[in-house]
């Protein structure tokens, strides 16, 4: 069963009257012209577009053939065109069907790297080709904008991501959100070919899912969040969930436990973390509770040894990431220490560490990943972290942070890096946003979205949307397409798609809506 990704709120569409010339009636482009612009709507902007004559129309004839291993692709795309056209595709084993995917391991254009895809549009047929299944379903991701009801301007599409790392962050411990609407947030992301998903899983609000051998930090610590509401927490059957939807949208599930600092949420679940057994928590304010980890204790690393081993037991990733920002209740040295201590044990339960750019004063393991947030502040350690071979990903609060109010009036969010609107969050470039770091430090970019105003899923996509589309194009386009004007208006064209998929969004006065 195969679920269309974006669709969580969606209305069904009706199909549409086809008529027996349909391919030459399309109002957009008839048969013999070239309407480059209903290729140049794609988000993010792909690397290689050439518009050809005429217009490929889905008629209720339809039918998708995959080659072996496209198959779950196939039947995305198959929901997908549904959902939006009101028209169910047949899978065939015909493979002189309209709508063609192609898994090609080997012997296809090797350029397009592990991500891209090359999708082909002529007025009688689609055809998706990638070597992997993650090209496949970005290219399906093409296909579901390029949509213009039932009808697709011809030509051809080449295209691949500028960097490996493209990630949306969702902070679950400020606010708790169901597994339903974690789910809807990743459709959401997977529109735009982003695919990480980092879950900040612990703050000083709430400790939101189970380690087995200390209980209490999921229900105590997981028993509250900002305002003072009942927050919630993942079981481990839950995470899993999670997990395996990211992983069928082609996200990866990166788990982050918050330490040495933000742990209000586990201290009071287990006071003896703390050294004097004090602490501040759960806090049901926003601010830090600035409690702070017992680092010269033994059973601080008994804790973060059974919290990071639950955190990889629940995701296969690669990465997870160990917090390490704001730990204003330490001193340097105890801070160092606590860094080098916890990226040791992430290591041993077989995961790459990712901490927040503060980690970079202590000394690092080789493959350890910084991420970058705090614009307001220099950070040399950051760059000289980089000069040692350390990479980066890039989440520049002044740019990224989904969770900073895009006017002064914008009823959601904070505004400590400054007030990004859309064009703001658009204006950047993950290489050059901090001087002195080379190209290739550069693992890639991330978006964000802390919730301490965030109380619901649709509070999350209206600050996340436009913006959220914005930073997934700095993480996959080149710069050589980098272009407000044109990228206001491929925004403004994604529009009508969100009201389809119920994605709420800001309507912001930067984005031409309705005029595409
Ligand atoms: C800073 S970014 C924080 C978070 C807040 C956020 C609000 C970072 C690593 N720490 O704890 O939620 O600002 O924008």
């Amino acid at each position: 069963m195969s679920a269309c990704s974006g669709g969580g709120g969606g209305t069904t569409a009706t199909p549409p009257s086809t008529s027996s010339n349909s391919v030459t009636s399309g109002t957009t482009s008839p048969v013999g012209s070239v309407d480059s612009t209903a290729l140049e709507r794609v988000v993010p902007e792909p690397s290689n577009i050439t518009a050809a004559a005429g217009t490929f129309t889905l008629t209720g004839a339809a039918a998708i053939h995959a080659s072996p291993g496209a198959e779950p692709v196939a039947a995305d795309l198959a929901a997908c065109i549904k959902q939006q056209t009101g028209l169910a595709p047949q899978s065939t084993p015909s493979i002189n069907a309209t709508i063609q995917l192609v898994l090609q391991p080997t012997g296809g254009d090797a350029s397009l790297g592990t991500e891209g895809y090359t999708l082909a549009i002529t007025p009688t047929s689609v055809t998706l080709t990638a070597a992997t299944d993650a090209g496949l379903f970005h290219g399906v991701q093409t296909i579901r904008q390029l949509l213009i009801g039932a009808k697709l301007q011809a030509g051809t599409i080449t295209d691949r991501p500028r960097f490996a790392y493209r990630g949306v962050m969702l902070d679950v411990a400020r606010h708790f959100y169901s597994v339903a609407d974690v789910k809807a947030y990743i459709d959401a992301a997977a529109l735009y070919k982003v695919n990480e998903f980092h879950l900040h899983l612990s703050d000083d609000q709430g400790w939101r899912f189970t380690v087995p051998g200390w209980p209490k930090l999921a229900t105590v610590g997981g028993a509250s969040q900002v305002g003072g509401g009942p927050g919630g927490y993942y079981t481990a059957a839950e995470l899993k969930e999670i997990v395996g939807y990211a992983a069928s949208r082609y996200l990866t599930v990166i788990p982050e436990i918050d330490m040495p600092g933000h742990v209000g949420a586990a201290v009071s679940a287990y006071p003896t973390l703390a050294c004097d057994g004090r602490h501040h928590g759960p806090v049901t304010t926003a601010s830090p509770g600035y409690d702070a980890l017992c680092t010269t204790s033994e059973s601080t690393y008994r804790f973060v040894d059974s919290a990071t081993e639950a955190a990889a037991d629940a995701t296969p990733g690669p990465y997870l990431h160990l917090g390490g920002d704001e730990a204003q209740a330490l001193d340097l040295t105890q801070y160092d220490a606590f860094i080098q201590r916890a990226q040791n044990l992430v290591a041993s339960h077989g995961r790459t560490p990712i901490a927040w750019a503060e980690a970079g004063t202590a000394p690092l393991l080789p493959q350890t990943v910084l991420e970058y947030w705090n614009t307001a502040q220099p950070q040399p350690y950051v760059t000289q972290a980089a000069d040692r071979g350390t990479k980066l990903i890039m989440a520049p609060g002044n740019h990224a942070y989904l969770d900073q109010q895009p006017t002064p009036d914008f009823p959601l969010g904070l505004h400590w890096a400054g007030y990004t609107p859309v064009s703001k969050a658009y204006d950047w470039d993950p290489v050059t946003v901090l001087p002195g770091i080379g190209p290739s430090s550069v693992l890639g970019v991330e978006a964000p979205l802390w919730s301490e105003t965030v109380k619901s899923l649709k509070d999350a996509e209206t600050l996340a949307f436009p913006r959220l589309p914005a930073i997934a194009e700095i993480g996959w386009s080149t710069p050589n397409t980098h272009n407000w004007p044109k990228f206001s208006q491929r925004l403004a064209d994604q529009g009508p798609l969100w009201d389809k998929l119920g994605i709420a969004y800001y309507k912001s006065p930067e984005v031409p809506w309705g005029q595409g």
